[in-house]
């Protein structure tokens, strides 16, 4: 390999706008992930299985669960040391960033924000230590985009609720020992706390996936289930509710997507450089140039992106908007340049041995799931035009 190559990142010196702490965090989650995760990762993906429970408890021990929430045994980090993080963990496999975030950033979040002081004890410090995983079911088999579509119900009986209903592709569903599970109620929309043994609810799991295979993803089957009336997050009203959930993990996908393409760019460059192809190094044709410079190009502009909006957080300003223009773009952008780095790697690229089709089939999930890239780009018109063109 040509000992004077430049990291893709250090094109626009991108370490230069981190701070001390940052680039350590970074570091940390790195060095993890390189060291415990990455070996297993195409085992994992193989099987479409993880060892959840202990995946868990070691993201727990790393400080990665909920790190930028504050208390309750959180670490109050920065956003931008949160994105980092993301961004590390997906580099090693977006199902591991889809962990961390279903547990730290919607479930944790939306307990931290919209839960009663009891909810607050009872669950966060638990789960920021990986004992307890917590899931969130939005999502339902006719509600993704449109979840103010949702039919999942919940009634009154006396003091306590009765919740029915079914919620779809549910991150952590089967291994949660609690779900956040948003229903429709007399008062409109509403949270609920539900620790998973509730008798009438169930999480069988989805198998047979093409993509997230190092993730867990099931259903929520709520069949009557009965909670007391202090299950319900007493902060949260509306579709504002889930929707502000939507936004802390959104922002760490901004990030996430830009690890996953990092690992393929790296990998693609480091294999130009040792293969020959036509008596001469695959990296040293204008053809394998153009490609991998018109990847850095997007690599480093979508990490610029994820830094100014992770410096918009730290400062309680970044509008929802905003964090569309990062999911939309980085994540598009992210797949783009794992299927063009599987075509660098031949055919090479379509085996677990390189992770560029790895990440390009997680990615279809990541452009899917948090808002679907359409939906992102009817935010960014709506802001745009001040018309909503969702319905
Ligand atoms: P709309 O009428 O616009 O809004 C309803 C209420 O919500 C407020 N709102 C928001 N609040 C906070 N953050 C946001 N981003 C918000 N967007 C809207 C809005 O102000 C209003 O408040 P209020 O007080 O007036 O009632 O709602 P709509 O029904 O027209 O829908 C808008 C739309 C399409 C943008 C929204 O529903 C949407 O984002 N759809 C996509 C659904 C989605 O992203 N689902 C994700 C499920 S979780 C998941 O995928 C986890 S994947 C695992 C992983 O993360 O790794
Ligand atoms: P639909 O909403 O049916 O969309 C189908 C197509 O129609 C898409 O291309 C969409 O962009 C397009 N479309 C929709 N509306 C419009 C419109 N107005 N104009 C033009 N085009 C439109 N959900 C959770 O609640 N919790 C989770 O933990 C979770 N984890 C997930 C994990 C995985 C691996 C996956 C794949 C999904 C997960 N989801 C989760 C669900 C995810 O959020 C939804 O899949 C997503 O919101 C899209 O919903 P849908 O699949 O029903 O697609």
């Amino acid at each position: 390999m040509n000992t004077s190559s430049v990291h893709p990142f250090d094109l626009v010196d991108v370490d230069g706008l981190l701070s001390d702490e940052e680039r350590e965090i970074q570091r940390t989650v790195r060095a993890l992930g390189e060291r415990e995760l990455r070996p297993h990762v195409a085992r994992w993906f193989e099987e479409g299985a993880i060892p959840a429970r202990e995946l868990a408890r070691t993201l727990g021990k790393l400080g990665v669960l909920g790190m930028h929430l504050e208390g309750y045994g959180c670490a109050g980090t920065s956003a931008v040391a949160y994105g980092l993080a993301c961004l590390e963990l997906e580099a090693v496999d977006s199902g591991l960033r889809s962990l961390v975030s279903v547990q730290g950033s919607l479930a944790m979040y939306a307990i931290r924000t919209y839960g009663s002081e009891e909810q607050k004890q009872r669950w966060l410090p638990g789960m920021a230590a990986g004992e307890s995983i917590g899931c969130f079911g939005l999502t339902e088999p006719d509600a993704g985009s449109d979840p103010g579509a949702m039919r999942t119900n919940a009634r009154r009986d006396g003091s306590d609720w009765i919740l029915n209903g079914t919620k779809m592709w549910i991150t952590n569903a089967s291994v949660a020992d609690v779900a956040v599970v948003w229903a429709r109620t007399e008062d409109g929309v509403r949270g609920f706390v539900v620790p998973a043994g509730t008798p009438g609810f169930s999480a069988p799991e989805i198998r047979r996936k093409l993509s997230l295979r190092a993730s867990v993803t099931g259903e929520l089957v709520l069949e009557d289930v009965r909670l007391p009336a202090d299950a319900v997050l007493p902060q949260a009203r509306g579709l504002s509710g889930p929707l502000g959930c939507l936004n802390e993990a959104r922002f760490g996908i901004v990030f996430g997507a830009i690890g996953a393409a990092r690992d393929c760019l790296e990998a693609a460059i480091s294999y130009a450089s040792e293969r020959t192809v036509f008596g001469r190094s695959l990296a040293s044709y204008q053809l394998t140039q153009q490609k991998l410079a018109d990847m850095a190009v997007e690599l480093d502009k979508g990490m610029l992106l994820a830094l100014r909006l992770g410096r918009l957080k730290d400062e309680g300003r970044l509008r929802p908007e905003q964090v569309s223009v990062g999911k939309l773009n980085n994540v598009r952008e992210a797949i783009a340049i794992a299927r063009e780095c599987r075509t660098v790697l031949g055919a090479n690229g379509i085996t677990l041995e390189y992770p560029a089709l790895r990440h390009a089939n997680n990615l279809e999930s990541v452009l899917t799931y948090e808002g679907t890239s359409e939906v992102h780009s009817l935010v960014i018109g709506k802001a745009l035009t001040g018309e909503a063109a969702f319905r």
